[in-house]
């Protein structure tokens, strides 16, 4: 019995898959079709799938070829499969022409010819009318957002906006976007906006994107007051519009799952997480020089606090700031305790003092240790009294991750996610409450 395999995604299932699984069959007597999870397309950069993995699968024994089907969840996995499962002939479409020549050493290797003017993309984009983003700001997070938004399919970034003239031309010219320094004209021109101006200004543009109806995504951190930041959502629920905070960690592959392995009982129950990020700036930046908006908590704290929020909720018991300051009364190295029933943390950012960027997350029959970039989490360990005894885990972080954040607002957007889950509207408004309380104590030190 000759044995087949391929693998796909098979996303919102067309002719062309209908024609390459019929002719993957025809190759030999036995075929295996291996339908990919949606977090290994995630980590290996297809964002924005639409059908779930069931439907996938249902799709594709619908068609009758397939003998047999199996789950590809990660890179590597089809050199086991064909050892596992015996493969005479490894097949996939012919745009992969190249890409599996190593399995050559381990089984036949045929490139089908691919099926023309038909993919899972193109019917994406049909069913659902390109969205129409614009940006507003130029500086360094906008110039990290265009590659990025570029990987997502039904997303369109054809807009800039900023007051200062020059500087949208000099953008919109680099990333060959439309220039708008008029606003009226530039949400007209948009159906959702990202937000990546000074934190202080986020505010009222998210206010303004939502009473015209615009989805948002907004860089953190949103709001600095609670109110505010209680206000916007309600404003985007009464617009019935999305509005999501871009912490890029809440959405990244790798960090959801290390929030679930912490949570699964593997370390026990957790009591204490230590999340720390610094990053030297210069002491002439803006997030150095800002009396009112700058410091460490404004700038790292949305990513330091995360984990706690994640892991033991919004509602610690007691809050503590202890800063270092620098004459001009911003602070360069804080420390936020959270005390809640049975746990602690400590989120520590700084911008003024280097330290290693861990994160620890300790429980009662272990921890968890994630190496700086812990933010863009990528790898962590496992460990257990017996220090022999560490298991270890890693995800692929793509780019500079906003593309995950794109993707989800996308997602939901097109109604694909049921709700933010990975930043929900509590954790926003609690962030939010943070840096206000953070930022009250430290005007009444003045
Ligand atoms: N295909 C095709 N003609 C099309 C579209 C897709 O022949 N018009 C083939 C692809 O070449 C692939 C299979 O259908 O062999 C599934 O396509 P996708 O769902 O897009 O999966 P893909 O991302 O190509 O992943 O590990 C997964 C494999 O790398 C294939």
């Amino acid at each position: 019995m000759k044995k087949v395999i391929t693998y796909g995604t098979f996303d919102l299932f067309h002719e062309g898959h209908y024609n390459l699984l019929k002719r993957a069959k025809a190759l030999g007597d036995y075929l295996i079709v291996g339908v990919t999870t949606e977090d290994y397309d995630q980590t290996r950069g297809k964002l924005n799938v639409v059908d779930s993995l069931m439907t996938r699968i249902e799709n594709v024994k619908k068609t009758g070829f397939a003998d047999e089907v199996i789950i590809e969840a990660m890179p590597g996995q089809k050199l086991r499969d064909i050892k596992k499962y015996g493969v005479d002939i490894f097949t996939v479409g012919s745009d992969w022409t190249g890409t599996f020549d190593y399995l050559k050493d381990y089984c036949e290797v045929v490139y089908l010819e691919r099926t023309k003017d038909i993919s899972s993309t193109i019917l994406r984009s049909e069913k659902q009318s390109i969205l129409r983003m614009g940006i507003i700001g130029t500086g360094r997070i906008a110039n990290r957002f265009i590659p990025e938004v570029k990987l997502v399919s039904g997303i369109n970034a054809q807009s800039v906006y900023n007051p200062n003239k020059e500087s949208t031309d000099e953008f919109a010219k680099k990333w060959n976007l439309e220039s708008y320094y008029d606003i009226d004209l530039f949400f007209d021109s948009i159906d959702a906006v990202y937000v990546a101006s000074p934190h202080n200004t986020h505010y009222e543009y998210v206010k303004e994107a939502l009473e015209r109806n615009k989805h948002v995504l907004c860089e953190k951190p949103m709001a600095l007051e609670k109110a505010q930041c209680e206000e916007l959502f309600s404003l985007a629920k009464k617009h019935n519009r999305v509005l999501m905070e871009g912490i890029k960690t809440a959405y990244c592959p790798g960090f959801n799952n290390l929030i679930g392995i912490a949570c699964s009982g593997i370390i026990g129950t957790v009591r204490s997480i230590e999340a720390t990020f610094t990053k030297l700036e210069n002491s002439s930046s803006r997030e150095l020089t800002d009396t009112e908006y700058g410091g460490s908590v404004t700038e790292l704290g949305s990513y330091t606090l995360l984990p706690a929020v994640k892991i033991f909720g919004t509602e610690p018991e007691n809050i503590r700031f202890e800063s270092i300051y620098s004459d001009n009364g911003i602070d360069i190295f804080t420390k936020i305790f959270f005390k809640y029933k049975n746990s602690m943390s400590t989120a520590t950012c700084g911008l003024g003092v280097k330290s290693d960027g861990q994160l620890i997350i300790s429980g009662t029959e272990g921890y968890i240790k994630v190496d700086a970039p812990w933010w863009k989490t990528s790898y962590f360990e496992v460990h257990h009294e017996n220090p022999n005894d560490i298991e270890k885990y890693s995800d692929r972080f793509l780019g500079d991750g906003l593309r995950y954040e794109i993707s989800d607002f996308l997602s939901i957007i097109n109604g694909n996610s049921k709700s933010a889950f990975k930043l929900t509207r509590e954790e926003s408004i609690f962030i939010s409450e943070v840096m206000e309380k953070f930022l009250n104590e430290r005007k009444n030190r003045r």
